[in-house]
């Protein structure tokens, strides 16, 4: 045999090498980093195209990766939508459809993080968690009592200590979140759920983005003083900024900062400069008080420059979390998901608050940065729905979906592929939380790509039909026009079919008992 020609062989056993370590890394199970926040807007968001205010963060996650633009939730409300974040499932499945007092999440039943963990994942979630139960399936969890608090916010630890911490709530969620990072094991990929409190009513901005906008004038929604004309559940809600919102909590007027509670807890520098802040604008209120329009629009400006604020350190928190994976050399193999739990009325309607099954608090913003799979710079206008999570953070992760998860997997809309069935036109809803805290009727429906058929029941028995093609501000319903019945006769049908797809007996019985009496 020929003897080995070294200087020949060198060169290839590297190829070789380089090849095999391509490989691997590409088989490397990737890091899943959420960033799920409350309350948050599209219509704040300048990825979204809000001219509202410059949200850099967020937008540094749709540039590098992608924009979903057309991602809706199955029930807009906080605990049900986290806990269909980890079970792909409806609230009538996995047992969370309201946030009512005593209510809490089943942890025994199957959840994302704990077929991650089954895989090696190091999982952990840290910040609002709003669950009322432990979490389970989390190697680490730091979250926050119910809905916590912006200044020096009290968090339950392992294995159930609570303990008070100096500082704003999103500051020390970012704290904690890259300190739990740094100390992982990095041995094994992670999942990661970084529950953000911001921009969660009432809205207590950092005293760093105290007066933020100031010097703005935000415009009214065009349906600011909607009149709810033919909308007897939209009538007859209790979260209007000229008459639910208040001066004190809400808006920071009058406030005394002596007593326990969510101002009591600032700490004297604190204090003194929200009370500082707020005097200012007390004046200002005062110099109007005596006239109802001038007070209401006053009353949403404010609105609108507090909710600002609070989202201003919420983005430059994304923007840290962003820095720090740069730094720590984990951005490439990091898939960067930020959402919120749902959206949220910026006056659209005179509302803040959510719940309603009309566009603001139907849609939540969605983006996600997965280098080496999404094109920089990628929009993804398919249908998402908040089911469609769990199953995609598993097809991320190379695992199998389970088959009870009611979602799809995002992974080929992501990769661009072609689709072997043709993607959702259509999406479910189901709210049901009534009366308190804001009098909304429990309903469900169906959003088409044009239209959206909503039915109330209980004590505001009633059907909404809406054109979102000619009435994107939904403010005409055409339940009732004769033009519109081959459109309703469609849309029944097909929100029954969707009723029993999803296995909403609930809603199956009240359609089936109302479509006994009505031809189809
Ligand atoms: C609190 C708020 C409500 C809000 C719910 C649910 N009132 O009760 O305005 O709708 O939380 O929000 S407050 O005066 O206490 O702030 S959710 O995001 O948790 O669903
Ligand atoms: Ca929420």
């Amino acid at each position: 045999m020929p003897a080995m020609n070294l200087s020949k062989q060198t060169p290839l056993l590297l190829l070789f090498l380089l090849i095999f370590q391509l490989v691997v890394a590409q088989n490397k199970q990737p890091n899943i980093l959420v960033i799920f926040s409350d309350d948050h807007a599209q219509q704040t968001i300048s990825a979204y195209g809000s001219k509202l205010m410059q949200t850099p963060g967020i937008d540094r996650i749709a540039k590098e990766g992608a924009i979903f633009t057309n991602t809706f939730v199955t029930n807009s409300i906080c605990a049900p939508a986290r806990a269909v974040l980890l079970t792909g499932k409806y609230g009538h499945l996995n047992g969370l459809k309201d946030n009512a007092p005593g209510r809490y999440f089943n942890g025994e039943q199957d959840q994302v993080q704990k077929i991650l963990q089954q895989a090696n994942y190091q999982t952990a979630w840290i910040g609002k968690w709003h669950l009322q139960s432990i979490p389970k399936g989390f190697d680490f969890w730091k979250i926050l009592p119910e809905q916590g608090n912006y200044f020096q916010p009290d968090f339950i630890g392992m294995p159930n200590d609570t303990v008070r911490y100096k500082g704003y709530a999103t500051n020390i969620i970012s704290d904690f979140s890259i300190d739990w990072l740094n100390k992982r094991d990095s041995s094994k990929p992670f999942f990661l759920v970084v529950g953000e409190k911001a921009t969660h009513r009432n809205w207590m901005p950092d005293t760093a983005d105290l007066g933020a906008f100031d010097n703005q004038e935000f415009p009214y929604p065009a349906n600011f003083f909607d009149d709810y004309k033919n909308r007897k559940a939209a009538a007859n809600q209790d979260m209007t900024i000229s008459q639910t919102m208040v001066l004190g909590n809400d808006l920071k007027l009058g406030i005394d900062y002596t007593k326990p509670g969510m101002f009591g807890r600032m700490n004297a520098a604190e204090k003194k400069l929200y009370e500082g802040y707020y005097k200012k604008i007390k004046a200002e209120y005062d110099l109007i008080k005596g006239d109802s329009l001038a007070v209401v629009k006053w009353k949403y400006q404010r609105y609108l420059k507090d909710y600002l604020s609070t989202a201003k350190s919420l983005d430059r928190n994304i923007g840290r979390i962003l820095d720090y994976l740069d730094k720590a050399h984990l951005a490439e193999n990091t898939i960067v998901i930020y959402a919120s739990d749902q959206g949220f009325y910026m006056g659209e309607h005179g509302w803040f608050d959510k719940r309603f099954m009309y566009e603001e608090s139907l849609r939540t913003p969605f983006v996600m940065r997965y280098p080496g799979v999404i094109k920089p710079g990628t929009t993804i206008p398919n249908m998402v729905v908040n089911i469609d999570f769990a199953p995609s953070i598993l097809g991320m992760a190379g695992l199998q979906v389970p088959a009870t998860m009611q979602g799809l997997n995002l992974v080929p809309l992501l990769k661009k592929e072609p689709l072997i069935k043709p993607w959702r036109s259509s999406m479910y809803y189901h709210y049901y939380e009534f009366p308190e805290p804001h009098r909304v009727a429990p309903h469900f429906g169906i959003r088409g790509e044009r239209f959206k058929l909503i039915r109330f029941y209980g004590k505001d028995n009633s059907w909404e039909l809406f054109d979102l093609q000619n009435d994107p501000t939904e403010m005409n319903n055409i339940f009732a026009q004769k033009s519109s019945q081959k459109t309703l006769q469609k849309l029944k049908k097909e929100l029954l079919e969707l009723a029993k797809q999803f296995k909403d007996q609930e809603a199956v019985e009240i359609l089936e008992k109302e479509f006994q009496t009505s031809i189809l």
